[in-house]
């Protein structure tokens, strides 16, 4: 039997004792983690957890990947994966349950400091300080996200690392990176998520590129109720992925196939396919059909209401921790008492755990809640009423499971009743209530930046400099030169995206450098723009500096969705234990036509809370802003101005050196009636209106914000608009866009509205795409002509004598 030339071909390389330890380890393993998810189930049935998701059925495929999983490697999975990062020593019972109760104290709950749901994983890639932690002597895991598939773009970035480090020997030293490439990227998905365009992209990408990943579909038949045959073409994905299999060149991915119960099968079949792709790197995807889901797919629901009587019963007879203790019996390897006693010692150690867990999770709380209690009452003795005090205390005292959350209702409670009183115990009270709201706000809103010493604010302002010598350039001429400097200063930058490498885009400005450096520095890429994201963020995760192309910022949107769900929370929802540098590069604005229209900056700000939005007006800020990302370790987004590249720029003789400070807008031009702010292509259209405006003896202010994200740190815009009283938000984005948000920084933020005497306004394109040609945009967008009437309209609203009517 198979099953046994298996078992014969592990027990060939071990005494039976070893064979038997392995063997009834694994299944400890197994048993403990099903017993959590048991358990967990429990848990948020009575009410102790709001949600939980777990690992039953899949327990034995990935006892047998994490053999195959060495230091140095990666997983990007998703949230059925926690044997396998029991497995690998990573995760505790107690840890698991610290983040099924949201504990959000990170030596308890390291994963995500209990801002993610339950079975969602990550390990530390940084310390404290923002220093990279050697990943060669670890096993990693990229920060699980809930979308399904959203791990699948990044996994092809950790796997690329893997090639980039064995091709590039000037990379040798970064061992803490990459042992010559010798890792595997694994990833895991359901079978029905394998429905999602994330994974046929990045199996298709995969391919192309050869890289080191480890593709396993964890196969139960259903995505939640929905059964495989409305996921899958055919109800299988290897069959119908089969015209992706390796040839004899190499080309294609290799493709196996094992049952999710059968032990000794996929323990080799792991071993051998990842040794095989340790030195090929071809890809390979592992189907790991007739896994079973014992307790249907979380807390939500049951499963009883969409498997048949038949299919329930086969889940039970091809459960794979039943079918391991079978084969374990019936291959002799121990008995049904010890296999009886490793069941007992798991369900204790669980129990156990989970108690401990609730415990460090309850304590805290208990004894902040008595501390409100004690504050709030000695409230009610000083104030002589402690019978109604006693009516807010007894909510608190008798709420079922009572969070932070109640103890501030109570508190604020309380302090509304006294508003404008002042007497020591509800002093007291109200600056306990400041101090805890500060000190949970904190600790549920840190880290969406990074918060170490290269955080990009603190990166040194080093100014352009010019001589009277200093060359004049095209745009796109002064990106030469300063992407070339940069690749020679940094050896870990990389750049790719469509039409990147050979012709060095589609607006030249990497023009050259793959001449000068080389294929595995800048390449070219398939028209993917989600997995570009993607292997942007797996590549800047492990060490790489990336900068990865958007052609055109409209197909942004592709690719927004791995941004948003990946990158830009990543910090976040680890609280600061990883980070991914990523420099999404890509041009923007005053394009043309339906799908290019060029200017979706609402879009862009409102999702990408948590990376950089740079909107440089020129070429030569642009190179500055790359400058200043690049001594930082946080990921941004670079618009370019389309129709930028081909205007005359001066070259700065400190093109590598200068930096730009993000969050620090610039005064182009003073003026005393009206400010303008703007930025990006905008500027020269609204250089071209203020022309108009000084023939008609309108003084304008301009300011060019530079950066959407962040946004005038220093809160500097008030001060022009001290002076002019007057102020104009314009930009090509459609009304209530990035113009509104704007508005909203300096009138929210600043405080605006205390210092106008007109209405403050926003000019910002139709609300219809751009239509395509000269007319087409004349009509569309702003224009010069139109920011006159605005502005001048403002004028003579104010004084009609002197701006007669047009
Ligand atoms: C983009 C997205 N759509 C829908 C969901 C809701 N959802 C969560 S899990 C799931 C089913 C996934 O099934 P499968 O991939 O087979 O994995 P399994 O849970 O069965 O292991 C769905 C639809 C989601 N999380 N993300």
């Amino acid at each position: 039997m198979a099953d046994n030339m298996t078992a014969n071909s592990m027990k060939e390389k071990m005494s039976f004792e070893e064979f038997k330890n392995e063997v009834l380890n694994d299944y400890e393993i197994a048993v403990i983690s099903r017993e959590t998810s048991l358990m967990g189930r429990k848990e948020v049935l009575t009410g102790k957890a709001k949600f939980g998701i777990f690992g039953d059925g899949k327990e034995l495929a990935q006892i047998a990947l994490a053999k195959a999983f060495n230091p140095g490697d990666w997983r990007s999975g998703y949230y059925r994966d926690q044997t396998w990062m029991m497995a690998l020593g990573e995760l505790s019972v107690e840890q698991f349950f610290a983040q099924l109760y949201a504990n959000p104290d990170k030596e308890q709950e390291p994963m995500s400091s209990g801002r993610q749901m339950n079975g969602h994983f990550a390990t530390a890639t940084q310390d404290k300080e923002g220093n990279w932690l050697d990943q060669s002597s670890r096993y990693n895991s990229s920060a699980d996200a809930s979308p399904t598939a959203s791990q699948m773009p990044r996994s092809l970035g950790l796997a690329l690392a893997s090639k980039l480090y064995r091709l590039n020997p000037e990379l040798e030293d970064y061992t803490i990176f990459s042992n010559r490439g010798s890792e595997v990227s694994f990833v895991s998905i359901g079978d029905a998520s394998t429905s999602e365009g994330l994974f046929w992209e990045t199996l298709n990408a995969a391919g192309v590129q050869r890289v080191p990943l480890a593709i396993s579909v964890w196969d139960d038949g259903y995505g939640i109720s929905v059964p495989q045959k409305y996921q899958t073409t055919k109800e299988s994905i290897s069959e119908i992925t089969s015209g992706f299999k390796t040839d004899e060149n190499g080309n294609g991915i290799d493709i196996y196939v094992c049952e999710g119960w059968n032990y000794p099968k996929l323990v080799e079949t792991y071993q051998r396919a990842i040794e095989r792709m340790r030195k090929t790197h071809i890809p390979a995807l592992f189907h790991i059909i007739e896994v079973t889901q014992p307790q249907g797919h979380s807390t939500s629901g049951s499963h009883e209401r969409y498997k048949d009587a038949s299919r329930l019963q086969w889940e039970k007879d091809f459960d794979c921790l039943k079918k391991m203790r079978d084969w374990i019996i019936e291959s002799s390897i121990a008995t049904e008492d010890e296999c009886n006693q490793i069941h007992e010692a798991a369900k204790k150690h669980v129990l156990e755990s989970k108690n401990a867990a609730w415990k460090k999770f309850n304590e805290p709380l208990k004894l902040e809640i008595n501390e409100a209690l004690e504050l709030i009452n000695k409230v009610g003795e000083e104030s002589g009423e402690a019978d109604i005090i006693s009516l807010i205390t007894g909510q608190l005292q008798t709420a079922i499971d009572p969070v932070r959350r109640d103890i501030l209702k109570a508190t604020k409670k309380v302090l509304v009743h006294y508003r404008g009183q002042s007497f020591p115990a509800l002093n007291e009270l109200r600056d306990w209530s400041k101090d805890f709201q500060a000190k949970y706000q904190n600790i549920y809103s840190s880290h969406l930046y990074s918060e170490s010493d290269m955080n990009a604010l603190k990166v040194p302002v080093v100014p352009a400099a010019y001589t009277t010598d200093s060359k004049t350039l095209n745009g796109f001429e002064i990106l030469n030169v300063a992407f070339e400097k940069l690749f020679n200063k940094y050896p870990n930058v990389v750049a790719f995206g469509e039409d990147v490498g050979k012709i060095g885009d589609v607006n030249q400005g990497f023009s050259g450098i793959q001449e000068k450096f080389g294929e595995e520095r800048i390449f070219d890429t398939g028209i993917r723009e989600a997995t570009i994201m993607g292997q942007g963020i797996g590549l800047a995760l492990r060490g790489f500096r990336p900068i990865a192309e958007i052609q055109y910022l409209d197909y942004l949107i592709y690719g927004l969705q791995t941004l948003v769900d990946d990158l830009t929370c990543l910090q976040y929802r680890t609280k600061g234990n990883q980070k991914a540098p990523l420099i999404v590069r890509t041009r923007g604005h005053r394009l043309e036509g339906v799908w290019h229209t060029g200017s979706p900056m609402g879009m862009i700000i409102s999702s990408l809370r948590g990376m950089y939005v740079c909107v440089p007006r020129n070429m030569v800020q642009a190179a500055g802003m790359y400058n200043t990302l690049l001594q930082s370790d946080e990921p941004a987004l670079v618009i370019e101005c389309l129709n930028g590249y081909r205007l005359k720029e001066r070259l700065p003789e400190n093109i590598d050196e200068f930096t730009v400070a993000l969050g620090i807008p610039e005064v182009l031009h003073a003026g005393d009636d009206v400010t303008l702010v703007t930025y990006g292509s905008c500027v020269r259209v609204a250089e071209e209106a203020m022309e108009l405006l000084k023939h008609a003896g309108v003084s304008v202010e301009l300011i060019d914000v530079q950066t959407l994200i962040p946004f005038d740190i220093h809160k500097s815009i008030i001060e022009s608009i001290k002076k002019t009283n007057r102020v104009v938000f314009l930009d090509e984005d459609v009304s209530g866009g990035a113009s509104a948000y704007m508005f909203q920084q300096v009138f929210e933020g600043q405080g605006a509205y205390r210092w106008l005497d007109a209405e403050p306004r926003t000019i910002t394109a139709k609300d219809h795409r751009a239509a395509y040609g000269s007319d087409g945009d004349y009509f569309s967008k702003p224009n010069a002509e139109q920011i006159f009437e605005v502005i001048y309209g403002m004028m003579h609203e104010l004084s009609p004598a002197d701006y007669p009517q047009l």
